[in-house]
């Protein structure tokens, strides 16, 4: 099989393995070879998730998002400790700054990947990977999986492929034989609604949904989301590399240790989670226009509160009051709330901030 794509491009995605579990792993190499969980307060008794578990802790069928509680029942042995973010973003950016040695093509998409544009560079795909993971290793001392593609759909894939301290490359010939058995929920952008559906289609593999006719994927999912499918089943992406990147909300969000009714702890944990997002908002150069309040109750239902500005605005003071004039259109008597949230949206840059990595 032969891919439609005139100047094929490479593309390596690399994904860190175990991020948050291997940071702490290196800083206490005592937790090596014993299950870590990494989730919440670090305390399995306390409300929370996990944010991730190293590879030992996997083998009791603990994962991300997983109640904390849970894991402790299927591993009561494990280290659990509290997500300490600070430390994960400077890993973060010193493995970026080694892809960006590379390339100045990087797409940086989440705390621990990247996609890196490797089509004008001259040495061969092992070489390069061999210099990436060497500077990683030397620079924060953690493993790495490594994808290499013509796109980036493929190159994701081929990163989970062999984790951890991975290095997969798929061709365009190996979409038959090594894409097409997956299940299609492997496909960037195919959630769980979407996977039902084909399901009750019987399309459980890629190879199945790239069976389906255009027509069939277009009048069951529409003309933009069918032809995704078609062509993603297919392995082509032709989407380019985002390399600079304007968020378009920041958020905090808390779970309450035990469910509050109490107003005066509701509107005080509220101006904390301002006070946070106040803080990221100005920290990268920001000022926002849109403050949305999220209240879920006990029952888990949950409703969000909008408040716009005609100007946007960075001070704490009058963010604050936006969200408390949305948490005065919420009713609280009688009711118990489990979670609160503020997001800052319509942003607008005011100020340059620099990277340092
Ligand atoms: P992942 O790359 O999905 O997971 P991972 O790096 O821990 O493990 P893997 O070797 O399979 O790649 O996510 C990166 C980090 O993001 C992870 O260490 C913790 C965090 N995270 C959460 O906080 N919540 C989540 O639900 C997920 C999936 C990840
Ligand atoms: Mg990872």
């Amino acid at each position: 099989m032969t891919l439609p794509d005139p100047s094929p491009r490479r593309i390596l995605h690399l994904d860190m393995d175990a991020f948050f579990a291997s940071v702490e792993e290196r800083r206490n190499p005592a937790l090596k070879g014993k299950p870590v969980v990494i989730g919440g307060l670090g305390d399995p008794s306390k409300r929370g998730v996990v944010s991730t578990a190293n590879y030992e802790a996997r083998k009791f069928g603990i994962y991300s998002s997983l109640p904390l509680k849970t894991a402790y029942k299927l591993c009561p042995r494990a280290i659990f400790l509290p997500v300490d973010y600070d430390a994960y973003a400077e890993a973060s950016r010193r493995f970026k700054s080694v892809l960006l040695d590379i390339s100045a093509i990087m797409e940086d998409v989440g705390i621990d990947e990247a996609y890196l544009d490797l089509s004008q560079e001259r040495a061969g795909n092992e070489e390069i990977c061999a210099r990436i993971k060497a500077g990683i290793y030397e620079r924060i001392g953690l493993t790495c999986s490594i994808g290499i593609a013509q796109n980036k759909l493929l190159a994701k894939i081929a990163s989970d492929m062999e984790k951890p301290d991975g290095l997969t490359i798929l061709t365009a010939e190996d979409v038959e034989n090594r894409l097409w058995p997956m299940v299609v929920r492997k496909l960037y952008g195919l959630g769980p609604r979407t996977e039902e559906t084909l399901k009750a289609m019987n399309i459980v593999t890629i190879g199945q949904l790239a069976a389906l006719p255009v027509d069939t994927l277009v009048k069951r999912f529409g003309p933009s989301y069918g032809r995704y499918l078609y062509e993603a089943a297919r392995g082509i992406d032709d989407r380019p590399l985002v390399t600079s990147w304007e968020p378009k909300s920041i958020s905090r969000e808390t779970t309450f240790q035990l469910d509050e009714k109490n107003w005066q702890a509701i509107a005080g944990t509220i101006a904390e989670l301002t006070r946070e997002v106040v803080a990221d908002l100005k920290g990268r150069g920001y000022a926002a226009r849109n403050v949305t309040l999220k209240i879920r109750y006990s029952d888990f239902r949950t409703l969000t509160r909008a408040c716009t500005s005609r100007e946007a605005l960075q001070r704490e003071d009058e963010i604050r009051r936006l969200a408390f004039s949305c948490l005065k259109r919420v009713e609280l008597t009688g009711r118990k709330v489990r979670l609160v949230g503020v997001r800052l949206g319509h942003l607008e840059k005011i100020a340059k901030t620099c990277t340092v990595v």
